[in-house]
C-alpha cells in the first residue's frame, strides 16, 4: 500500500467521541513497549504517527488516524502496564469492550506479541474477546531481528498453542528492517 497521507484525526475515550463509521478501521493493541508504536509508523513511514498517542492527555484514550484518506488505523492504549494506577487499569476494558462491541466498520485487530516473551494473560483474554465477537485478527511478533532465525518457528508454535491462533494469521515483523511489512498490508488489504 502506498501511504500519501497519514494524519491524527482524534483521540477519544467515549463512544460519542469516535469519528464517523464510514471508513473501514484496522486497531492495534498490545502490551506496553512492545512496539507497536514503531510497527504503526513503519506500515504508514512516518517516524512520529503513533507517537502522538504518546502525548499526555491521549496515552490511555482510543487514537484515531486517517491513511490516505481511506481507512482509519485506531491505537489502543497499551495493556499490562505495571506503573498504570489501578483506576486507569479499571477503565481500559470496558472502553475497549465498547468499542469492540459497537464498532461497525471494524475489520480487523492486529494483536502485536514481542517475539522474545511468551504471550500474556491480557494477550490470551483480548484474543478470546475477539474470537468471541467475531472480529478478525492478525497476530504479529514484532522485534523478529532480536531472535536468531531458528528460534522462529518455537516461537511460532508456543503462539499457536497458547493463543489458538492458526498460522496464516500470525507475522513476522521488524520496524528495524522493515520486514513483515508488506505481509502485513496484504493481511490488512484482505480485510477491506
Ligand atoms: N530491535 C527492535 N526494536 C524495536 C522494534 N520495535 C520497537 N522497538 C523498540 O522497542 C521500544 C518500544 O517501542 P514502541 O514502539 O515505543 O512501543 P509501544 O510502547 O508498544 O508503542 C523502543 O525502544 C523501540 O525502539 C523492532 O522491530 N526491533
Ligand atoms: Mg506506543
Amino acid at each position: 500500500m502506498k501511504v500519501v497521507s497519514a494524519d491524527f484525526v482524534t483521540s477519544a475515550f467515549k463512544q460519542a467521541g469516535y469519528p464517523p463509521d464510514t471508513l473501514p478501521e484496522v486497531a492495534f493493541a498490545g502490551k506496553s513497549n512492545v512496539g507497536k508504536s514503531s510497527l504503526m509508523n513503519t506500515l504508514v513511514n512516518r517516524k512520529n504517527l503513533a507517537r502522538t498517542s504518546s502525548t499526555p492527555g491521549r496515552t490511555q484514550s482510543l487514537n484515531f488516524f486517517s491513511i490516505n484518506q481511506k481507512l482509519y488505523f485506531v491505537d489502543f492504549p497499551g495493556y499490562g502496564f505495571a506503573k498504570v494506577p489501578g483506576e486507569i487499569r479499571k477503565q481500559w476494558k470496558p472502553m475497549v469492550e465498547t468499542y469492540l462491541t459497537s464498532r461497525k466498520n471494524l475489520k480487523l485487530v492486529v494483536v502485536i506479541l514481542d517475539c522474545r516473551r511468551e504471550p500474556s494473560r491480557d494477550d490470551g483474554d483480548l484474543l478470546e474477546w475477539l474470537r468471541f465477537y467475531k472480529i478478525p485478527a492478525v497476530v504479529v511478533l514484532t522485534k523478529i531481528d532480536k531472535i536468531p532465525f531458528g528460534r522462529r518457528n518455537q516461537q511460532k508454535l508456543l503462539v499457536k498453542k497458547m493463543l489458538k491462533v492458526e498460522d496464516d494469521h500470525i507475522v513476522f515483523f521488524s520496524a528495524v528492517t522493515g520486514e513483515g511489512k508488506e505481509d502485513l498490508w496484504k493481511k490488512i488489504r484482505s480485510k477491506l
